[in-house]
């Protein structure tokens, strides 16, 4: 097992697995990383980055990318075409968060399929798709989430996967999976993740999460489609120069990072079913799978914003979603310790109330 360095911080941080800070390995690693510049494809470090990522996933090749959003829409812009519709999830990441990317940069239209907990079903999605009308956008791409974060960490299962790529496929469509969690939806499911990625034509996943690297993400699909993605990410702004400092980090976050994501899981549903306990919050535990606990606060007692300004001076940081519901995300720095310090801090801010 990894061992888990002490966090140095004075208060716990449970706004996102985003904050983790790199481990002292990983610094040392960008510290000594060999470096050349990587629009000519010559950085050492990214290009091993990049083999690794590939190899790991099961795809002919992958992107060393800034961002999770920046992989997701190079890839948006890789497989459409103006015009398109893109089908997604009510609460994708894409659709909510991507401050309308699809419709700037890929100019397409987006249309919505309500999940359950985020989760797709195959008909839904066959009914969803377009047939040959003039009046009628194309259907050409099909984005899934896993794990969806906004429906707390939910783990859409490899078979599954396999059956909406199906349904995409046999229609013509192409498949993006937005994986920026895809690692802890691999461990969840107790799958290697290039099984849940198998049936996708592309994948972002982050290595800036819970994995714990400062800064990037992966795209990887095959030769060609990589080979679209270079030429997208440069559009973006995304062709880096000496960024093997940066790929060094997440070569460690590979290698080291994710055999670990179990202990988070663990510690979320530990928080996930003391909370369940308490009065003033309704927690559904079964879309506790991973390392997210998203839970609803009762409008009679406070709104999620002043039950977190409590937390927050009792040295707990968290994050509303909404005006009566929180997200509480664990990661490396989280340690089982400091789980018992939130629930303690909980308990005392519903009894003071
Ligand atoms: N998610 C962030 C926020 O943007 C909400 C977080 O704290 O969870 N896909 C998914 C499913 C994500 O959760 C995120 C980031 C992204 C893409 C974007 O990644 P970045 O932040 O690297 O652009």
């Amino acid at each position: 097992m990894i061992c888990k360095e002490a966090t140095d911080l004075d208060y716990i941080d449970l706004r996102s697995d985003t904050v983790t800070r790199p481990t002292e390995k990983m610094r040392r690693a960008m510290a000594a990383a060999e470096v050349g510049d990587d629009v000519y494809g010559e950085d050492p470090t990214i290009n091993r980055l990049q083999e690794l990522a590939a190899e790991i996933l099961g795809k002919e090749a992958a992107l060393f990318v800034p961002s999770g959003t920046m992989g997701n829409q190079a890839c948006l812009m890789a497989h459409t075409q103006r015009g398109d519709e893109v089908l997604l999830e009510e609460q994708a990441h894409i659709f909510l968060y991507e401050a309308g990317g699809a419709a700037l940069l890929s100019q397409c239209q987006t249309r919505t399929i309500p999940g359950e907990n985020g989760i797709l079903d195959p008909d839904q999605v066959r009914d969803a798709i377009r047939g040959e009308n003039i009046h009628f956008p194309r259907s050409s791409l099909l984005c899934l989430e896993n794990t969806h974060n906004r429906a707390g960490g939910t783990v859409t299962p490899p078979e599954l996967m396999r059956e909406l790529a199906g349904v995409a496929h046999s229609a013509g469509l192409k498949v993006h999976l937005d994986g920026a969690r895809v690692f802890n939806a691999a461990c969840a499911a107790g799958v290697p993740v290039s099984e849940m990625v198998d049936p996708v034509d592309s994948v972002q996943f982050c290595l800036s999460k819970g994995l714990a690297a400062p800064v990037g993400s992966i795209v990887a699909g095959s030769r060609a489609f990589i080979d679209r993605c270079l030429g997208t990410r440069k559009i973006l702004g995304g062709g880096m120069r000496q960024a093997g400092i940066l790929a060094a980090a997440g070569i460690i976050a590979l290698e080291e990072m994710v055999e670990r994501l179990a202990e988070d899981h663990e510690n979320a549903r530990q928080l996930a079913e003391a909370i369940a306990e308490m009065d003033p919050f309704i927690v559904d535990l079964d879309t506790v799978q991973t390392n997210i606990v998203a839970f609803d606060v009762d409008p009679e007692w406070f709104t999620a914003a002043d039950f977190l300004a409590e937390m927050g001076k009792r040295g707990v940081r968290a994050n509303p979603v909404s005006p009566q519901r929180i997200r509480l995300v664990t990661h490396y720095e989280v340690s089982r310790a400091n789980i018992e310090t939130t629930l303690e801090a909980m308990n005392e801010v519903i009894s003071s109330w």
